[in-house]
């Protein structure tokens, strides 16, 4: 299992290609193998990873790859991943059954805490073609599942930055100055954000000043609106209460520095989800909105998981704030629903800090997605002979 090859669609974020950047950097630097990195969208990479300057660059130890419409004869890897069920070209799929062995075909699905997750994590998908079987490979919150990625020492990296760059160095180094020591810092990622202005209202008016950093993305406009003026990258505002720094979209790891730095982290997707938790402070998901509300079962399972050990207050306040901000698409509803389901968050908030440590304490316990995928498919290679 020397060779690998990730392939990786992008819809209409990054959040694909930052999953699968991540894990292609993880499995090439823990396991010293050769990994190519497929990706049909070279600006979405290019803005989490900002080395990838053309095609067949190495970076990390990763071969990045466009992935074109005319797909090039190359010789399939040892392991072929299938991110997201994104299909992988037809020609690359010749070439797989007529290899001698086949590869292992790994089909990456969707993070989610439902729990029928479990019972289909590794199951081989029905496919009329005997010569290739596709495996499910589910990443999760608990035993059974695929894991989450977890870099190595990612904790210990995280607490050693802290102290040798704490918070207030971090923001002057990006040119950020707090109102004043005790502001609440909350970075701001997600998508269009109906119920963004109730939220800015609040922080406007409320007792305690509320640092807002936002990497530049989908939300802007919305504040911009809830605002009335224009924040371009570099902006910064101050409305009552409220100070507001757009700043420019970074890096993986510049990210993390900002997740790990703030009181409050409002989080989308998957892997900000994901790196919000590692963070081991409060943070509030925008799930990704589905089809019929699917995405709305999705975020009570995880809930479900999350909120158990908190008091029966903070428990409700956690779930009253998460699901007013995924609340639906009519600004004024989702207003009034944010700002009502504020204050009782924000007094939660202590303990919920307390819970967000602890909750990273026990997911860090766990095997980590990288290791999880490397045994299951040795188990695979095994069984196949
Ligand atoms: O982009 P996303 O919305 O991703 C999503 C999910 O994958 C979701 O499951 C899928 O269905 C949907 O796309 C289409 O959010 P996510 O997953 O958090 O990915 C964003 C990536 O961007 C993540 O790797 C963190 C990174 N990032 C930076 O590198 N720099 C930044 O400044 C910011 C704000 C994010």
């Amino acid at each position: 299992m020397t060779k690998w090859d990730i392939f990786c669609r992008v819809v209409d974020n990054y959040g694909d290609i930052g999953t699968c950047w991540r894990l292609a950097r993880v499995l090439a630097a823990r396991y010293g193998v050769d990994v190519r990195l497929w990706v049909d969208d070279w600006a979405a990479l290019a803005k989490v990873c900002p080395e990838a300057v053309r095609d067949g660059i190495e970076v990390a130890g990763v071969e990045l790859r466009e992935w074109m419409e005319v797909f090039p004869l190359v010789e399939p890897a040892d392991v072929v991943i299938e991110a997201f069920a994104c299909e992988l070209p037809v020609a690359h799929m010749r070439a797989m059954a007529a290899r001698i062995p086949p590869p292992l075909w790994i089909n990456l699905e969707y993070l989610s805490a439902e729990d029928w997750v479990r019972g289909c994590n590794g199951l081989p998908s029905p496919r009329a073609d005997p010569t290739l079987t596709k495996y499910f490979f589910f990443p999760g919150f608990i035993e059974g599942t695929g894991g989450l990625i977890r870099e190595t020492g990612l904790l210990v990296r995280r607490d050693r930055a802290l102290l040798e760059c704490p918070r207030a160095d971090w923001l002057r180094a990006r040119g950020v100055t707090p109102q004043c020591a005790d502001a609440l810092l909350v970075s701001l990622f997600s998508y269009e954000q109906p119920g963004i202005g109730g939220l800015l209202r609040c922080w406007q008016v409320g007792d305690r000043p509320v640092l807002l950093l936002i990497p530049e993305g989908k939300v802007l406009p919305g504040v911009e609106a809830a605002l009335g003026t224009d924040l371009p990258v570099g902006a910064r505002l101050e409305r009552g209460a409220l100070r507001v720094a757009v700043l420019p979209f970074m890096g993986q790891n510049d990210y993390d520095g900002l997740l790990w730095r703030c009181d409050l982290n409002l989080v989308r997707g998957e892997d900000s989800f994901v790196r919000a938790q590692w963070a081991g402070r409060p943070l509030v998901w925008h799930i990704y909105p589905q089809e019929d509300d699917a995405h709305l079962v999705k975020l009570d399972a995880f809930l479900a998981l999350y909120r158990t050990g908190l008091g029966a207050a903070a428990a409700a306040a956690l779930a009253g704030f998460w699901r007013a901000w995924n609340g639906g698409m009519e600004a004024d509803g989702a207003e009034t629903e944010t700002a009502a389901a504020w204050p009782a968050f924000a007094r939660a908030l202590p303990e919920i800090g307390r819970h967000a440590r602890a909750w990273c304490a026990i997911l860090d316990a766990r095997p980590d997605l990288v290791d999880e995928l490397w045994r299951f498919c040795q188990h695979l290679r095994k069984k196949s002979g």
